[in-house]
Parts: C-alpha cells; structure tokens; sequence
C-alpha cells in the first residue's frame, strides 16, 4: 500500500494563466515545488469534485512532459482522484484529450504543451486545465487557480508511486486504503473513431486515390504525428512521402511548430516548387492548422474558416447533427459573418482564446468556430482540431471536384473578400509595450476621435466605432474586458492591436488589419497597405517597440 504525504511549500509568482494555460520556460518549471504548486492549484480549485473522479492527462510530447506526468500522477493519486487516463509515452493532442475529456465523462484534463512555442530544455513548456466540457477552463476557473497559487502552502503526494508510460494498460494502486488507477492509452485510437464517426473515410479514400490527389502534410516535429501516420496514411491510403516530420521530437527539431508562411517555410517552398493539390501543416499540440493549395496557393484561416461553413452540409456530422450558429475571435476577419448572415445563422464574436466558445457549444448555439491565429473547429469536441481542418477540406475538394484556388474565388465571387494580415512583434520589451496601448487606448476613446479621418495613399477611412473590446458571454452573461483595441472604419475596414497571452518572457505586439471589397484579385499586402500605414502611425509603433520590421507577418 501507498501512502500519500504533505509536504510545505510557498508560493511561486506569476502562476497566472494566460490566453491558452500557463507558459513560461522550462527552467521556471523546473524550479522547486514550481510544478507541484501549480498542479496542487489546480486540484484545488476542483476539491470538491475530486473524490471518484477521472482526470485525462497528456501533452505534445515536448521536452519536461515526461517529468510533469509523473508529479500529476503522483499528485492526483494523493488528492483521491480515483483514475488518471495517461496517453501512451505520455503523447496527446490537445483535440485528442478533449474528445477523451468528454469520452469518458471526466472531471477535466491537464495538458503538458506550449502548443507553437519552441520546446527543449531552453526554451518553453505549459500547462493547461481543461474543464469537464472538454474545454480550456474559462476564467473564473483560471483566476481560482492563480488565486489559490499565491496563497499555497502545502502540496499533497505519493512519492513511491511507480509508472512506466510506455507501456499500454491498467495499473492499479492502493493509496491509503483507496483504489487508485493510471491507465495508458493508445494516443491515437479514440481520436481515429471519432473522425470516421465526423467524415466519410471511404468517400475521401476513393477521392484520394481516384484523383491520384498529392498532398504534402506536416506535423512539424510535432504531436500530430501519430496520428497523420494512421489517419492520411493508413485509413485513407496516402503515399508515405505525403507526410514528413511526422516523429514528434522533444524539441521539434529546433524549429517553431507554428504553422504559418514564416515558420512553416519548408513546407511552402516544397509546395510551391512541387506539384501538390494541398499541403497542410499542424502546430506542437495539433490544434492550429494551416492549409494551402496547388503552388502554396496559401488561405487565410478566416476564408478558411468561411468556406468550410459555406459547405458544411458535405460533412456528415453536420448533416446528422444540424447547423446551429457560428463564431469568430474578434481579431478574427468577418468572412465568416456574411456566410452566417446569407444562411440566417446566429454569428458571435467572441474575445481570443478558445475557451471563449465552449458556452455556446454548450448552449447548442454554435457549431463552427474559428480564429485568425490558424485556429478552426466545431463542436465535436471543445478545442479547435488541425487534422479535423485538413479532413474538412478534402471533403470540400471531394464534394466540389475543384482545387484549393478555385474554391476561394468562387467564394469571394459570391461573398467579396476580407483581405487580412497580421504582423506579429515578438519578444518586444514588456515596459514600452504597455505604454503603447495604454497611450493608444487613451487616444482612440476621446469622444473625439469617433468621426475622425484617416488619409493614406489617395484612400480615405473614417472611424466609425473604437474601443478596448469587451465581452458579455450571452450564456452566463459573464464579462471580459480590455481584449484588444479596436478601430472600425465606416467601411468596415479595422485595425486592431492587443499583446499576446501565450509568450513565456517580455511582449508580443499582434496588429491585425481586415479590409473587405468585392474586388478579389488583388495582393493582400498591396491592398492592405494604407491601413498598415495607418495603425503604425496612430500606434507610434517605431517608438515604443524600436522594432522596424514585425518578426512574423501571416
Ligand atoms: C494566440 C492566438 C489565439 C489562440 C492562442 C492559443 O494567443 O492569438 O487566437 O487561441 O494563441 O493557441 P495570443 O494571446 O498569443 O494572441 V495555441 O494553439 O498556442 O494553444
Ligand atoms: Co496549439
């Protein structure tokens, strides 16, 4: 028999969930007690709930994963959780642990990932808490959690508790005369059920081999690996060289696994000099997705995000489950809006972050959501899906008969076009930053500033609504405020600016520009430009960030 221990401890700071869990480097993580305060905080704030319950538990398989498992465990079975489901090697994606959340009706997960941040023991690990929905916790959820972080003073633990994770099947335990389980799980298994009960897998097997379809999927080094291998190879019957970087690696290679034209560079250049119908690539935990076409023939995830819900109804899910409303981030350009407003479906928009949506999954008014950070989802499960983005498509493909190209014109032949661009200032000094939007904020809420025009070029934009964006949940009629500064012109055109919640150190900068018109051959940059023009010198970005040219630009 085992017995569980108290041990004393003091709080670590800064254990403050941001937009997606708590991110922060390696080496903070492995300071002292840092993971067990934060994994007790956790529990803590569910103790009520912990007697009997089943709590999922997995990650991207990056560097400290390994460690923090075994201190959950370790954790949980000294706080009376009765079961802890570990997926094989500790390996989840982050969907994956949502549909087993839901699966096995638990009390939530933890999840060991820094989803698109660099891993490896200098760079970032997180933790995440999932809720019983399936969920990222919302924030009443995670501001117990930091609350309870500052106040800790002991922790709860089985220190002689043994685990091999490698190894698929039940261990059993008695601790302190309770039965306790880990059990591990094939990684993959659940998550293939669960697409082939969303999509037809013959329907898209025949496609992809009838059309000799070429795609180049890739998981970057990343947690999706597995489950490329046994869904695109071994289900629908793609070559094996349709899939590279498919090991996951504790350190992702070295690289960012952040799909987007900067940081998937290799997979765009292999596509644009190849001859490939679609490529796709996935981020570290396998929620993001970015999806291109024949010559890197690259779609925003906000027309990604519109099409899909154009076609919803050549998925099966949807036409077995039906099509409630849809919903978008605010950054998010509004493609999305005018597919809703023609299908006369309710369309939210909702501040960044997932755990946004997960109210009105709930609430049965929203089954398709997305956001501009290469995020697309529904309400299968509580989480935004990669593979289910790329599976969406093939369906599209299937269903249309077109490639990727022809897809999106005949969409902004029907709809116009939300021309969209974000460029990203990484690792920006946190001080000026702050100043920054502050000085921005104060600037674009003067009663005068409503009305007020802009000149760029020979275009000229009048400011119709700004604001620091905040949200009313219509489910729970809880609030968020401060999500980001916002100026909408008469036009419909915004700018958009807010920092980052998913850095481990200093500040990022996101500016997002959205701009709609019927004309939908144009260049993105070219057409996006006097508003850039705009927001840059409204924001005295030069000034405050010294920072000339953003580091990322989707
Ligand atoms: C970013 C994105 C946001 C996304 C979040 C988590 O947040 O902008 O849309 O939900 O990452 O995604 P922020 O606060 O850095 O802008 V993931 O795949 O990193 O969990
Ligand atoms: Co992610």
């Amino acid at each position: 028999m085992l017995t569980a221990v108290v041990k004393n401890t003091t709080p670590h700071e800064g254990q403050k969930p941001g937009t997606s869990g708590l991110r922060k480097k390696v080496k903070v993580f492995q300071q002292q007690n840092y993971t067990e305060n934060f994994i007790q905080s956790i529990l803590n704030s569910k103790k009520t709930e912990l007697e009997n319950s089943v709590l999922i538990v997995g990650g991207d398989g990056r560097f400290f994963g390994a460690e923090a498992i075994e201190i959950i465990c370790k954790i949980c079975a000294a706080n009376k959780v009765s079961k802890v489901l570990v997926g094989q090697h500790g390996v989840l994606s982050t969907p994956a642990v949502s549909n087993l959340i839901r699966k096995n009706k638990a009390l939530g997960g933890i999840l060991l990932t820094a989803s698109h941040n660099p891993g490896g023991p200098e760079n970032d690990f997180g933790i995440k808490f999932n809720c019983e929905n399936g969920g990222p916790a919302p924030d009443n959820v995670t501001n117990d959690i930091f609350e309870i972080s500052k106040i800790i003073t002991e922790y709860k633990i089985v220190e002689n508790l043994v685990v091999d994770i490698s190894k698929i099947g039940s261990n059993k335990y008695t601790v302190d005369n309770k039965d306790f389980t880990i059990e591990i799980i094939d990684s993959v298994n659940d998550y293939l059920q669960l697409m082939k009960e969303i999509f037809d897998f013959d329907k898209i097997k025949n496609f992809i081999k009838s059309k000799q379809l070429k795609m180049l999927i890739d998981s970057m080094s990343g947690v999706t690996g597995p489950y490329v291998n046994s869904i695109f190879v071994e289900e629908l019957g793609a070559q094996t060289n349709n899939v590279i970087r498919t090991t996951p690696l504790t350190d992702f290679g070295g690289c960012h696994p952040d799909p987007n034209l900067t940081y998937a560079k290799d997979l765009v250049d292999k596509v644009r000099n190849g001859d490939y119908d679609i490529g796709a690539a996935f981020d570290g935990d396998g929620d993001r997705n970015m999806i291109i076409g024949h010559k890197a023939f690259f779609v925003t995830p906000s027309d990604s995000l519109a099409v899909i819900a154009h076609y919803l109804e050549c998925i099966p899910y949807f036409k077995k489950h039906g099509v409630q409303g849809f919903a978008r981030s605010m950054p998010t350009a509004s493609a999305i809006d005018l597919v809703g407003q023609k299908l006369n479906k309710e369309v939210f928009e909702v501040p960044t972050g997932w755990k946004y949506f997960g109210n009105l999954m709930d609430a049965g008014r929203l089954c398709l959501c997305g956001e501009e950070s290469f995020g697309t989802g529904s309400n299968h499960i509580r989480e935004k899906d990669g593979i289910w983005a790329v599976l969406a498509w093939l369906s599209i493909m299937e269903n249309t008969g077109k490639g990727i190209e022809e897809i999106l014109n005949n969409h902004w032949e029907i709809y116009g076009r939300n021309y969209f661009t974000r460029y990203d200032y990484e690792e920006c000094e946190l001080e000026p930053c702050n100043e920054m939007i502050s000085t921005m904020e104060k600037l674009i809420t003067e009663p005068s500033f409503i009305g007020k025009s802009f000149t760029a070029g020979n275009t000229i934009y009048k400011v119709k609504v700004a604001d620091n964006f905040s949200y009313i949940d219509p489910v729970d009629k809880s609030v968020a405020n401060k999500q980001g500064l916002r100026i909408v012109f008469e036009d419909g055109s915004r700018i958009v600016m807010r920092l980052s919640g998913t850095g481990s150190s200093g500040a990022t900068v996101r500016l997002y520009i959205d701009s709609y018109s019927r004309k939908y051959n144009g260049v993105a940059s070219v057409m996006l430009k006097p508003l850039i023009d705009i927001a840059l010198e409204m924001s005295q970005l030069k000034k405050f960030t010294k920072r000339d040219q953003p580091t990322v630009i989707t």
